[in-house]
């Protein structure tokens, strides 16, 4: 697996640095902003898991390789602007000061704006087969917006302070994470020809893949502390946002990771053989938490 991430993170930063402007464009300091972002050290989960769904459906990953990066740049633009002082306040992420800290608010705010254009200029290279530009490029800006992750952050920020049920967390979760990481799935396996069945299968995974992937950042958010994981607290994120560990407790946390973990891996006997790496995948994000 350690080979295999590598290789593909390789393949994804070298496409990243072809599809957007160099760090020399001017203005300068809002193209070295988005470059200092996007390159700061992110372990490409998502683009990763779009290429290997184009690859679990049957095809060589190539023709998901623009969506792949359109989605990384959609999620670097959502870090950069979670971290600014009107939502989170981070001073510090993946061990550096955030982009806000270095380039100031109005940069940071600019370079997330950028970003999210610039991802729809990259997903526009997808040429289409079975399902065209119009239906892919859709889906990610339903994906990206008021429904999906601008909308579970919002709601986020609503349940900040009060408390709220497992349910209504998991709702935020399916918004805020999950449909991002979900749809990164599905691109893949739409620019690899998925049939109606093997296309049904991924977003089922990717569904109970992304409950996992927010139960284990909030599980490590609490096992390692905020200065190993690179996040300082402008304010005590603890103390105001509910978490599955708040609510379940540490262990309860960890079976609902381990359980929404196992329903990722049925989700793909449809795919057979060519699952593997889209099970292996989930077995490695579990495995952080332990
Ligand atoms: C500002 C529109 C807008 C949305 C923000 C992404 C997000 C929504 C908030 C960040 C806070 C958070 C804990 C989100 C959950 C998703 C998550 C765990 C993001 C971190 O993803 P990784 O671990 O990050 O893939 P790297 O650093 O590897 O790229």
């Amino acid at each position: 697996m350690p080979v295999y991430l590598a290789e593909r993170k390789r393949v994804i930063d070298e496409a990243l640095r072809h599809y957007l402007p160099p760090g020399t464009k001017k203005p300068q300091a809002l193209h070295e902003a988005i470059r200092h972002s996007l390159f700061a050290g992110g372990k490409r989960m998502r683009p990763i898991l779009c290429l290997a769904a184009c690859e679990a459906v049957g095809g060589d990953y190539a023709p998901a390789l623009p969506l792949a990066c359109a989605v990384e740049c959609i999620h670097t633009y959502s870090l950069i602007h979670d971290d600014l002082p009107a939502m989170d306040n981070d001073d510090w992420r993946r061990g550096k000061p955030t982009l806000h800290k270095i380039y100031g608010e109005a940069i940071a705010i600019l370079a997330g704006d950028a970003l999210l254009a610039e991802a729809f200029a990259i997903a526009c290279r997808y040429g289409g087969g079975r399902y065209g530009p119009g239906v892919v490029v859709g889906e990610l800006a339903r994906a990206s917006g008021s429904r999906a992750l601008v909308g579970g952050q919002v709601a986020d920020l609503e349940a900040e302070g009060r408390e709220i049920s497992v349910r209504e967390l998991r709702a935020i979760h399916l918004r805020k994470t999950g449909a991002l990481i979900t749809t990164a799935l599905r691109l893949g396996a739409m620019a690899g020809e998925a049939s109606r069945e093997s296309l049904r299968a991924v977003t089922e995974f990717g569904r109970s893949l992304g409950l996992a992937f927010q139960v284990i950042d909030d599980i490590l958010d609490v096992t390692q502390t905020r200065e190993t994981l690179g996040k300082s607290a402008g304010k005590d994120l603890a103390a105001v946002k509910a978490t599955y560990p708040r609510l379940l407790g540490l262990d309860g946390a960890r079976l609902a990771a381990r359980r929404y973990t196992a329903r990722a891996h049925g989700a793909l006997a449809p795919l057979g053989e060519k699952g593997t790496i889209l099970a292996n995948l989930a077995g490695h994000l579990l495995s952080r938490e332990s």
